[in-house]
Parts: C-alpha cells; structure tokens; sequence
C-alpha cells in the first residue's frame, strides 16, 4: 500500500505483533488515520525475520497470542503446545486480513529518521524510499529483540563458504544435508536449531561461549479436554495472565527454597521439570532470583540432569554453566538439545576449554589456535537487544538530540514507554518496561491500550503534546535500577544487562518490577488516573 497523503495523526513503527495491534486500536477504536511502516515484505515482525529451523514460542500459545480478539480465541487451533514459526506468522497474516489492517500498511520500506518539529508539534518520518510524512504521534513498534548482533570475527569476507544469522535466515530455508556446519552460539535460538541442523548435517559443530541451563520444553499436542477448559474459562485464563507477574499463569511458590527438605525439594523440581516449559524458570521457589543459596539448589539440580544425559562426561562439564546464578539469562527451552551431544556427527568447541573463537578462515573458524572447517557457518548470536533497533530509527527530540546522545550511558525512560526530550513519541515495550520479562503479548497489549487511552485523553483534553518529564524519568530508572539490585540478575552477563555487546554501557534493560507486568499495569493505570503524572501535557 502506497498513497501521496502525507500527514497523519500516528505513524506506527514495524508491524509484528506491536504494530498490529496499535493499527487496530488507533484506527478502529480511535477513529484516527494511521499508518504503518514495515522493513519486511508482510506482517509478523519477528515471526517474519527468524525462520531458522527449530523456529519456534517458548511461551504456550494459548497465551502467545492476541486477547482483544475474542472470537478469534475460540476460534483458532493451535497445533501444537509451542507453534513453529510458519504457524506464528500464519496466526499474525489470519489476524491482519480479518480486521483489513493491510490496507493501512507500507512494506518492504524502512523508517531512516526522524525529528520533532517543535513549532508544530509534530513528527517529520524519512523512509528508505526517499519519502517523508508528518504524524502528531510517533508510535515505536520495532520489538525488543530485532537489531540483529553480528559478531565483528576477522576474516569473514574471506569464507568461501556460505553464512547465515538466524534472524535474517534465507526464506527460501537452508539445506544442511551432507553439509559441515558451524553453529556460533548457545543461547535460547541456538538451542532450538542445533537439534534441528544435527538431524540434517554430516558434521556439526556448536562454538559455546557461555553454557546455558537449559530445561525441557515438552512441546507436543494439547489434550483436547485441557483446549476446552481454556476456551469456556478464556476471560479468567486473560484476567490472570493481565494481573500475573510473568505474564502467564505460572507462580513462585510461596515458600523459600531454604526452608523446604531435600526430598521436598527434589520433588517440586522434578515436577517443575516434568511439567517442561518455564515452570521451572518462573514457577519455582520464590527466593530463586534473590537468595544465592536458594539458587544453586535449582542449578544443582539441573547440573545433574546435564551430567545424567549427556554420555561423555567430559562434554557434559564443558556443557555445565559456570559462574553466573541459574535464571539470569533467558530460559532457554530445549527439545533433545544435550542428547545432540551424544550423536557422532556433533562436536563442541568451548570457549573456556578448547579456545575461543579467533578468526573466520577461508575454510571455517578458527578458536584456541585450531581450524574447525564448515561449509556453513550459522550465527546464532543475538540482537543489540531493546536499544538497538530503536536507535537504529535516528531519531531526533528537542533541540536535535538523538537517543544516542541520551541513552550514551544506558536507556533512560519513563516507564519504558516514553522518553524525555522526545515528545509525542512512545515506545511499545521499551527498554525499563517489563517487556521481555513477561510472556510479549500480554506486555504489548498492554502498553497499546495504554497508549491509545492517554492519546484518547489528550484529545478530550484538548492538548496535542505530551512529554516526560525529567524529574519523573530520573526517578524512574532509579527504580528499575534499584528493584532489579536487590536480585541476583544483576550478576550475569546476559544480554539483558547489556552484555553481550561490546561496548554498551552495562545497564538492566527491562523492567523487573516488585508485582511484574500486572503490578506494572496497575502503576501506569495510577498515573494515567492522576492526569498523567510525570508528564507535561501541552
Ligand atoms: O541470542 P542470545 P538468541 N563470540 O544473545 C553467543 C529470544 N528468543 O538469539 O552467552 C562467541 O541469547 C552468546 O554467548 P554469551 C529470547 O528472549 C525467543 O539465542 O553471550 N559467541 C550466546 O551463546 C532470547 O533470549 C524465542 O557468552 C558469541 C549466543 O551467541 C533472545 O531471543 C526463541 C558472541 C547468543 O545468545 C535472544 O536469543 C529464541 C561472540 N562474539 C530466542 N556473541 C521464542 O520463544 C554472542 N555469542 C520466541
């Protein structure tokens, strides 16, 4: 969809799940004229960049999905507990045609700056196609986890062989038969295409940096009893995960790992770990992220689970993550991903005991002075994530500063969904929202009711220029960084604490809130309640 109008009241930014939503709600329930821009050539967002093999929800799909589209809940049929990719992006295409959101659409055109035109109030959009428009909100839907991080190794113009990143993988697939292969990475996507590729390639090798606690998601069929009691208690299922901590409907125990027996401890891990998904992550004793003690009972039990699956005892401890407390990083949810371990055709390069990664060569990788030859190499190495993609937009507040500028020693937001300096800009699931901490949808649907109320607020108001203030951004980050202080999360080098990019200022990038996204939600509604607290309405 092209047209010469120019000026509009929002522009939404990406059109995954974020973006879609935002159309639908602005468009339908506001009345106002939208449009979206989008860098992929359909909807989906993430669902349409990351099509490696394994692709796939790691939350369950009843809840992976929109809540605002009722009928649409009962209707749709998920195939599985976790959909692959295909069906994700399927779901998002079913949705987007249902409500006729395409229309509202540009594809294949990405947004290459903007600035805030101050005499007008108004935000002046340049896109990749040399055309510009004028919106009175700008509306950042670009995802968390979008700016893809391509490690800068010597040498990988010199690879005669082909490469891949796992979020901008070939959608025409990648056949590995008979292939070398080199995966670089362990993180959450690796563990779900490494058992894939090992079905596929002669020879794989895994390049590990850090080891993962990974724990099994037991993906399969739903019992169709277990589909029909969500469906007749929907309201409840959306009523629980919009006041959760998570998200989802998972719960620590209300107990302190300290004070449980062994026996009782080996239980409620063993049914944590039975049940499969984030249970274990999310649902497991309440001192978990706080008490040191508390968590090495729960990486102890899963060391041991490594130690029991994987044959080769020397594999196993390179596989045994060290150094950083069970959680901190992203749960990764596996399928047969330490028994890959135990195939003949996969072998694995770690870091801390064979060498790390020195060089791209002609033939392959070179770690610990050794070359490791690949006819592929896939990089499985993440995203400059929360930060990245949003600077990427070049965007430009008052008097001319970039994010870059404010953000040069780590995000600062108000609430994550709005920045000072820039106004009439809001940013779904921003960096200090509770955004990846929390099952994406439930988190997203939120900031866009949020939104589209306080633009419906404005507009009774009579106002056209919304900001934060200082004092309430400061105040803010102060928050998120003292809530998340008292936890162990603090510890690691996750990507979460920025880590995994050199040279990003280390910085807790989401929001891990006292009560979660549900005490979240009930914060937002407060200042919104209060007129806005914390912003300067104009
Ligand atoms: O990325 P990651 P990901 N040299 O950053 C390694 C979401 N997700 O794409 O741990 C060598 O987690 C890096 O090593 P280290 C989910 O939120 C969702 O796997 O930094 N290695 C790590 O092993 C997830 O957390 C789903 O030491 C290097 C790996 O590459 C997020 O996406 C499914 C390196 C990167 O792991 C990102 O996951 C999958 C270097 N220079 C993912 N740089 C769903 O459920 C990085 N690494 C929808």
């Amino acid at each position: 969809m092209t047209g010469a109008k120019q000026d509009f009241d929002a522009v939404v930014i990406g059109a995954g799940f974020s973006g879609l939503h935002m159309l639908k709600s602005l468009r339908d329930r506001l009345g106002l004229d939208v449009r979206v821009y989008e860098a992929g050539g359909t909807v989906g967002g993430t669902w349409y960049w990351n099509r490696y093999p394994g692709a796939r929800c790691d939350s369950d799909a009843y809840i992976y999905c929109f809540t605002w589209d009722k009928q649409l809940l009962q209707d749709w049929e998920w195939s599985e507990r976790y959909p692959e990719q295909p069906e994700i992006l399927r779901y998002l295409e079913h949705v987007a045609k249902r409500h006729d959101l395409k229309r509202d659409i540009q594809f294949n055109t990405r947004i290459t700056g903007a600035e805030f035109d101050e005499a007008n109030n108004r935000w002046t959009l340049h896109d990749s196609n040399g055309e510009s428009v004028t919106a009175q909100y700008l509306i950042t839907a670009v995802g968390t986890l979008s700016a893809t991080n391509l490690p800068q190794f010597a040498g990988l113009e010199t690879f005669k062989g082909k490469w891949y990143h796992t979020s901008q993988f070939p959608h025409t697939g990648v056949d590995f038969t008979g292939k070398r292969v080199a995966v670089i990475g362990t993180g959450a996507t690796a563990v779900q295409a490494i058992p894939e590729i090992a079905q596929q390639a002669k020879q794989l090798t895994v390049f590990q940096r850090t080891a993962n606690y990974c724990v099994p998601a037991r993906n399969g069929k739903v019992d169709p009893e277990l589909v029909k009691a969500r469906k007749a208690d929907y309201d409840g299922v959306v009523k629980r995960i919009r006041e959760s901590f998570f998200g989802q409907e998972h719960y620590f125990m209300p107990k302190s790992a300290l004070e449980a027996t062994a026996e009782e401890r080996e239980h409620e891990f063993d049914r944590m770990w039975d049940s499969g998904g984030f249970a274990f992550w999310l649902a497991n004793y309440q001192d978990m992220f706080f008490s040191q003690q508390a968590n090495d009972f729960a990486a102890d039990y899963i060391k041991g689970k490594i130690r029991a699956t994987v044959k080769d005892p020397a594999v196993a401890e390179r596989l045994i993550p060290k150094g950083y407390a069970y959680g901190t990083k992203r749960q990764p949810l596996d399928t047969n991903y330490y028994e890959t371990f135990n195939k003949p055709n996969v072998a694995l390069v770690d870091a801390a005991t064979d060498g790390a990664i020195e060089a791209v060569t002609e033939r392959g990788i070179r770690a610990g002075g050794k070359e490791y030859p690949a006819d592929i190499i896939v990089f499985a190495t993440g995203f400059d994530a929360m930060t990245g993609a949003l600077k990427a937009l070049n965007l430009k507040g008052r008097d001319g500063r970039t994010l870059d500028q404010e953000w040069a020693d780590g995000p600062r937001s108000y609430l994550g969904i709005s920045v000072a300096g820039f106004p009439n800009l809001f940013t779904i699931t921003g960096p200090q929202s509770p955004s990846v901490l929390t099952n994406m949808p439930v988190a997203i649907e939120q900031h866009v009711e949020w939104i589209t109320d306080c633009i419906e607020a404005l507009k009774q108001k009579g106002r056209n220029r919304i900001e934060a203030t200082k004092d309430a951004q400061e105040q803010w980050v102060a928050h998120v960084n003292e809530v998340v202080g008292q936890t162990l999360m603090v510890s690691a080098n996750s990507w979460y604490m920025s880590a995994n990019i050199p040279g990003k200022p280390r910085a807790f990038l989401p929001y891990l809130g006292p009560e979660g996204v549900g005490g979240y939600r009930r914060k937002c509604d407060e200042i919104a309640a209060k007129g806005y607290e914390g912003f300067a309405l104009t």
